[in-house]
């Protein structure tokens, strides 16, 4: 059955095109520094945001009325899986994620919300074998039922702690069956209100635990998806473990769990712990930890996860300057983890927002490329750090500096003499690029 009747495949019509149905700036076959762009960019499709969600908030119900709203759980699942494919068609998206709970509802028991499962995950299967579509990663939803309050790997209740581990093995099953490129762990209860009652040490212990146990899983089921840590600082809970990428970075460390795993960055969980998606992005890159994005926007005014379809063409440009720098994301892509906001109720506007986040993409990487063609910002940092390709410099590099050998050439040096960064003029050339493209 078909659910997006009066939409049909959204092509590329380049910039003097006024069809809002039609990509202005994403030419997938339009090569970039040598791939295409559909190479580069990787998009995929949130199935919770895009088929699950109906726009609810805190303060009210869902507006959006969807073609798959059967009253029955599973009817309205198995039609998802065909709206999924049907809008992964027209977007001319190659692949999808999502939660084990955005595709099958509970039942009473795991074993019965297992067999949901295996209904709709046979459904996804032969969808995804006739039309090649692709499952970018999938994950376990850990945190909107009631049993996850306490968390699930830092839970302070056993019971709990095996039950995440049983629905974590099934998800890893899923992952393996649907040939997923990479597999997420995003920790929506892994934190804490108070330390008054927490024992932060021993709930790090144990959710490292359940890492290397699925480190294992994966390999006795020869299940080879790249593992990654979803960072966010908040929301749900006020201190989220997995913080920012530095914080997730040096757990991964401790617990000896560096080689297993990269970050899936999202965009709004770097606003939320204060930082850029472009320092997020080469923290990660530079402790070889970059794995996937999470393409969305966050509102500066807000302090909570909006989770915007990204339309902020600064933040595209050094995203993905970050990203060709780092040389791409591998397995990894970008995840439009974003949803439409609650006054655009319409189906019309799933395509909408996807086309905006999608060409504000193709935007900033076409700018990031002209970066990098023009070789402006390397310039200006080859030119900042240069002192230390000579003499004391070298020196230091080198590793032959001590504490003494620096006093002494500090005792004889003339006075200091810095320079100007020059932020302001290197922004404004920044911006005459990215609206030249
Ligand atoms: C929530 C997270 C979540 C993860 C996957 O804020 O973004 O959706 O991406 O569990
Ligand atoms: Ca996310
Ligand atoms: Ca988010």
């Amino acid at each position: 059955m078909a659910y997006f009747n009066s939409v049909s495949k959204i092509q590329y019509e380049g910039k003097s095109s006024d069809n809002p149905l039609a990509f202005k700036h994403y030419n997938p076959q339009e090569i970039v520094l040598g791939k295409t762009m559909e190479e580069h960019l990787h998009f995929a499709v949130a199935y919770w945001h895009t088929f699950t969600n109906y726009g609810n908030d805190p303060f009210g119900a869902g507006t959006a009325v969807r073609g798959w709203d059967y009253a029955d759980a599973m009817d309205q699942a198995k039609a998802r899986v065909e709206a999924n494919f049907e809008f992964l068609d027209k977007m001319g998206i190659s692949y999808y994620c999502f939660h084990d709970r955005d595709i099958a509802p509970e039942g009473e028991t795991i074993q019965e919300t297992n067999k949901n499962l295996d209904v709709i995950v046979e459904l996804l299967e032969q969808g995804m074998k006739s039309s090649g579509r692709k499952l970018l990663w999938n994950t376990a939803n850990m945190f909107t039922h009631p049993r996850f309050v306490h968390g699930a790997g830092t839970t302070c209740n056993a019971d709990v702690y095996a039950y995440a581990g049983a629905q974590l093995k099934k998800s890893l099953e899923i992952g393996k069956r649907l040939g997923a490129d990479n597999y997420v762990f995003w920790g929506g209860r892994e934190g804490y209100e108070t330390l008054l009652n927490t024992d932060m040490a021993f709930e790090l212990d144990n959710l490292a635990r359940m890492f290397h146990m699925a480190i294992d899983y994966a390999q006795e089921i020869g299940f080879h998806a790249q593992f990654l840590i979803e960072p966010k600082p908040k929301e749900p809970s006020k201190h989220q473990y997995d913080f920012d990428a530095a914080t997730t970075i040096a757990f991964l460390q401790k617990y000896g769990l560096q080689n297993a795993f990269k970050l899936n960055l999202e965009a709004n969980h770097a606003t939320l712990a204060g930082h850029t998606f472009e320092h997020e992005i080469r923290v990660a890159a530079i402790n070889g930890m970059l794995g996937s994005l999470d393409a969305n926007q966050g509102d500066m005014l807000l302090g909570w996860d909006t989770d915007e379809f990204p339309t902020d063409l600064y933040t595209t440009t050094l995203t993905m300057y970050e990203v060709l720098k780092a040389g791409g994301l591998g397995t990894g892509g970008i995840n439009f983890d974003a949803k439409v906001r609650r006054g655009s109720f319409e189906d019309e506007d799933l395509f909408l927002a996807h086309i905006a986040g999608m060409d504000s993409y193709a935007w900033g990487l076409k700018a990031a490329a002209k970066l990098i063609e023009n070789h402006m910002l390397d310039d200006i940092i080859e030119h900042r750090y240069r002192s230390f390709g000579e003499g004391i410099g070298a020196d230091i590099v080198a590793g032959k500096a001590t504490l003494r050998s620096l006093e002494e050439y500090a005792f004889q040096n003339k006075p200091l003499r810095n320079e100007s960064g020059r932020m302001e003029r290197i922004k404004l050339v920044l911006n005459e690029i990215i609206y030249s493209v």
